[in-house]
């Protein structure tokens, strides 16, 4: 019985490897090269695991990858790991199997990466983390890590709030919607804003969950935090995907987002700019996905030899309405 159940699992995992190292389906766009070594066609090719789709975020981090890899003239193996860490481990596996010259991965969670960083270092296929760190103490597994300061982010949250409240009473009754459960933002997006708000202990989180970084569990979390607590005066969404949700539950609840309920995300795509700009949310930190630029330069360093720093961050700001007004013309996501 444990025996058929073990082979199964591995049968089912063999199945998946295959899916994911698959021919030219949607999660798997390669140039056209086949084999992934790069000595086919004197290209780079650089395997990379995407985290999934699951907000507009993504969608444009995933977009400026795909376009600078072929503006840079990389040949892109890309895999869609739907949130997925065993996913995401076997499109690690497969691409040390093709034995591409790079991978980069933004790690879905911050943990349980060890095993197969490791299997990468003993093929000699420098590995790049994008947009989310892991926890792992041996930093050799990596050759660089390029993304935000979530912490940062999340201190810029908890400091716009702090301003806004100064001169008013408490108790002032904040709800969560947390990114995914153990990824980097989401554990770092908290404890940045959770430092500045504990200054003052007017402040209080009545509830914080979380909505998977997506639209529609950020509606469906906040329309439970609606009916469980009648006083709800600050909503912190971790991106601007759940606190559009998230609009759509305070709306139907009959209540005026950005005026009955005050409103702070993170990210500043384009659709989380408009309802700053039409007084709906409040304030946004912006989370930068144009990575892929920065991405090339030092996938191509990488493969030279060259040193690369181990920390790259990206350059952020943040946006009040009036702000977020003047830039939605020019933005670019
Ligand atoms: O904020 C969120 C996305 O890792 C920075 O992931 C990224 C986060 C981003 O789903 O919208």
């Amino acid at each position: 019985m444990l025996l058929r159940t073990r082979l199964a699992a591995a049968m089912s995992g063999i199945l998946l490897a295959a899916v994911v190292a698959g021919c030219g389906s949607g999660d798997d766009v390669g140039s056209g090269s086949g084999s992934g070594s790069a000595a086919d066609d004197g290209k780079i090719t650089l395997g990379f695991s995407q985290v999934g789709a699951e907000s507009g975020w993504r969608t444009a981090n995933t977009k400026s990858i795909q376009e600078s890899a072929a503006a840079a003239g990389i040949d892109l193996k890309f895999a869609d790991a739907q949130q997925q860490q065993a996913n995401q481990i076997k499109a690690i596996r497969s691409y040390i199997a093709q034995k591409v010259d790079v991978i980069a991965f933004s790690p879905v969670v911050e943990t349980g990466w060890d095993a197969v960083l490791q299997e990468a270092k003993a093929a000699n296929i420098p590995v790049i983390l994008t947009d989310r760190a892991v926890d792992s103490k041996d930093t050799s597994l990596y050759k660089s890590f390029l993304g935000s300061d979530f912490v940062v982010e999340g201190q810029k949250a908890g400091d716009w709030l702090v301003n806004e409240y100064k001169d008013k009473p408490g108790p002032v009754n904040i709800v969560v919607l947390e990114g995914t459960t153990g990824s980097a933002p989401a554990n770092d997006r908290k404890s940045g804003f959770d430092e500045k708000i504990k200054a003052d202990p007017k402040f209080k989180v009545i509830a914080s969950q979380t909505g998977e970084f997506t639209r529609a569990k950020g509606k469906e979390v906040m329309e439970a935090f609606l009916k469980a607590n009648p006083k709800i005066d600050v909503l912190y969404a971790h991106n601007d995907d759940m606190g559009l949700g998230a609009i759509e539950a305070i709306e139907a609840a009959g209540k005026k987002p950005g005026t009955d309920i005050k409103i702070i995300t993170v990210d500043a795509v384009h659709d989380g700019m408009q309802a700053l700009a039409d007084g709906k949310i409040n304030y946004i930190v912006e989370c930068s996905p144009l990575l892929g630029p920065q991405l090339m330069d030092l996938v191509k360093k990488v493969k030279a030899g060259e040193p690369v720093q181990q920390r790259i961050l990206t350059e952020e700001t943040t946006f009040t309405q009036a702000q977020a007004k003047e830039a939605l013309p020019t933005r670019k996501y």
